[in-house]
């Protein structure tokens, strides 16, 4: 993939827009809903970044917004469900109360998005995955974990050793308070030290697969394999945090 819009020869621009326009008509319709959603007004809109539609969070200390999605979806925490399923000898169903009765754990590290924005020291708190498959038990042929979003689009892979990493979690938390919905709220994946398009918004499912099913991002040739600093090409500083 090129830095500037295309995808392995797939121009990407057309939904990129579709998605500024559609957020743009919502943004009409529902005025101050949306900008509470979005943490402020969304500064910038650019069409250039091929990870999707993404504006600037002022309020959001240098994050940018993005979804492949055309909207930005809302599950409030009372109605949020996580489902653990596939391969594993227990699967469940977590609520966002029954997260946040779990062990939690806290991680403080720069963001970095594969496109060249660093939010240094971001601190996500969460449930490690690693708890989540012991919980659920995973079965000898369990190999990787796919993570599925209620944007009803976006998904995510991981290896099951990248997974059980003490650095993966599912956040609720970004800097003290809750994920909001523009940053991917209730619950969102947090794969620390992978670059940002691993960390899937609106988490809703983490099933265990006998192989890695590559993500959305990565059908449009981003690694499959995120490291900061080891893919895509980039030599970003992984150790920051
Ligand atoms: N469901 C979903 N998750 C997603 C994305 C998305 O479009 N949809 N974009 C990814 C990319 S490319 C980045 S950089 C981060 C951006 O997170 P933010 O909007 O909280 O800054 O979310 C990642 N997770
Ligand atoms: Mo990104």
């Amino acid at each position: 993939m090129d830095r500037d819009g295309t995808a392995a020869g797939k121009p990407v621009g057309r939904r990129v827009v579709l998605g500024v326009a559609a957020l743009g008509a919502v943004g009409v319709a529902f005025g101050a809903k949306i900008q509470n959603g979005l943490d402020g007004a969304l500064a910038t809109v650019s069409s250039k970044d091929p990870t999707g539609l993404t504006g600037l969070l002022p309020g959001g200390g240098g994050f940018r917004f993005y979804s492949v999605s055309d909207s930005i979806p809302h599950r409030s925490a009372a109605d949020y469900k996580l489902t653990v399923d596939g391969l594993v000898d227990k699967p469940a169903t977590y609520s966002l109360a029954d997260l946040l009765a779990l062990p939690q754990t806290k991680l403080v590290k720069d963001v970095q998005c594969v496109t060249g924005w660093r939010v240094p020291k971001t601190e996500f708190t969460g449930v490690l995955l690693s708890r989540l498959l012991d919980a659920a038990g995973v079965k000898p042929e369990g190999k990787a974990i796919r993570f599925t979003c209620f944007d009803g689009v976006y998904s995510e892979s991981l290896t099951l050793a990248e997974a059980r990493r003490p650095d993966m979690m599912v956040a609720h938390q970004m800097n003290g308070s809750p994920v909001t919905d523009a940053h991917g709220g209730p619950v969102r994946l947090y794969a620390a030290p992978m670059y940002f398009y691993k960390s899937a918004k609106w988490l809703s499912g983490i099933t265990v697969t006998d192989r890695v099913m590559p993500g959305y991002w990565e059908h449009y040739g981003y690694d499959v394999e995120a490291w900061v600093g080891r893919s895509n090409g980039r030599n970003d500083d992984p150790t920051s945090g």
